[in-house]
């Protein structure tokens, strides 16, 4: 599998220039989706004439920032250094001291950022602490990708809802697949280990109680000699239907019911089923990003309420034909999607779609980039 930066593979252009540094620096903040919930994945390299002499990211919130460790690995070299750092650095104290203050005692002098950090508590002021010290400032560059890559913090920082997108795959002829019980794989092994791995880098995964009682999923990660991590799952068990010893009540699990029901013990009951006061608890909960499956139905309420933010449609080239029950997304009127992007996965094609747009800070005295070779 190709390297993945959030849901999207990158196109990989690796040159000594900028553009190949802050490429970089977003490939390392990928290794850590997932895993830095509530905390956003940031990637950073220093780099003295175009050549990277420190490398970090932030592996989980508490640990230290993606800037301390690249400092730590350049060491000396970075006096006089450019640093390329896919989120602006933080200038509060939070967990971990100021990355800005760390920047500035190192003696970096130039400083590329892809995306202004959208923490009411940073927005800007790390920018402009590290301009009023005397380094050089550049902000925007691969802009696009880090924002992508970030768009679960970057939401749940502003809103306080974590990111929502619907995952699921149709035939050729429009139909989504007949889905579990059946177990029709409608997809082929690049498709399934490409789900697994959004699963691996989700903070959540839910599915309707249908799902559950149909198939019993665990909704883990499944990848080969990979170090995976499994997505909390977040049960919709509107009416208390599913048996307690359902494969998904496991450690972690959140279930979202408006019954009396009881649940396991080491399960989070959140008990309304209020679309938005959900996803405001899950956000509460630390969760950045959550990933829809199973049928249409419970992502059809998300759509209605407006809280869907984007789709990935594995398309199948097969035809399902007559007799097969076709199962659509409802919604009363046309939606338009934007941003749309399309990239082939063995046989099958995967569309990824924005329903809203991913919560970028514009800030035009400090977001001015512009492509220079390193001498
Ligand atoms: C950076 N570099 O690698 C990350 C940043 O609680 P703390 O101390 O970990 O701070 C978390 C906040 O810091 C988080 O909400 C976001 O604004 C920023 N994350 N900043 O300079 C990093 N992960
Ligand atoms: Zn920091």
């Amino acid at each position: 599998m190709p390297p993945h930066a959030g849901n999207i593979i990158l196109h990989q252009n690796f040159s000594p220039s900028d553009t190949g540094l802050m490429q970089e620096a977003l490939m390392l903040a990928a290794r850590a989706l997932g895993r830095t919930s509530p905390n956003p994945p940031v990637g950073c390299v220093i780099a003295v004439h175009g050549q990277a002499v420190g490398k970090g990211f932030h592996p989980r919130a508490g640990e230290p920032h993606a800037e301390v460790f690249a400092l730590r690995e350049a060491g000396p070299l970075a006096r006089g250094s450019t640093a390329y750092v896919t989120l602006e650095p933080c200038s509060h104290h939070g967990r971990t001291p100021p990355c800005a203050d760390a920047l500035i005692e190192a003696g970096v002098a130039r400083l590329v950022v892809a995306a202004v950090d959208p923490n009411p508590l940073v927005a800007g002021k790390g920018i402009q602490k590290l301009r009023a010290a005397g380094l050089q400032v550049e902000v925007g560059l691969l802009e696009d990708q880090a924002l992508i890559q970030q768009a679960g913090f970057r939401q749940r920082v502003v809103t306080g809802r974590p990111r929502v997108t619907y995952k699921f795959a149709q035939t050729l002829d429009g139909k989504m697949a007949p889905l579990e019980p059946k177990q029709l794989w409608l997809t082929g092994p690049e498709a399934r280990s490409f789900v697994h791995e959004l699963r691996n880098q989700t903070d959540a995964i839910a599915v309707g109680s249908q799902t559950v009682l149909t198939d019993d999923p665990a909704l883990t990660t499944r990848l080969e000699g990979q170090d995976t991590r499994d997505p909390r799952p977040v049960i919709f068990d509107r009416s208390g239907r599913v048996p307690v010893d359902a494969k998904v009540f496991r450690p972690g699990a959140i279930v979202v019911t408006e019954s009396q029901q009881t649940y396991p013990e080491q399960v989070h009951v959140i008990r309304t089923t209020d679309l938005q006061e959900v996803l405001q608890e899950l956000g509460k909960l630390g969760i950045n990003s959550l990933l829809l499956e199973g049928g249409p139905n419970l992502a059809s309420e998300f759509l209605k309420a407006g809280l869907l933010d984007e789709l990935l449609v594995l398309i199948s080239p097969k035809i399902m034909g007559k007799g097969q029950s076709p199962l659509w997304l409802d919604l009363p009127e046309l939606q338009l999607l934007r941003d749309v992007k399309v990239q082939q996965l063995g046989q099958d094609t995967l569309i990824h779609a924005l329903l809203h747009d991913i919560e970028r800070v514009s800030m035009p005295e400090i977001t001015a980039y512009t492509e220079k070779v390193e001498d």
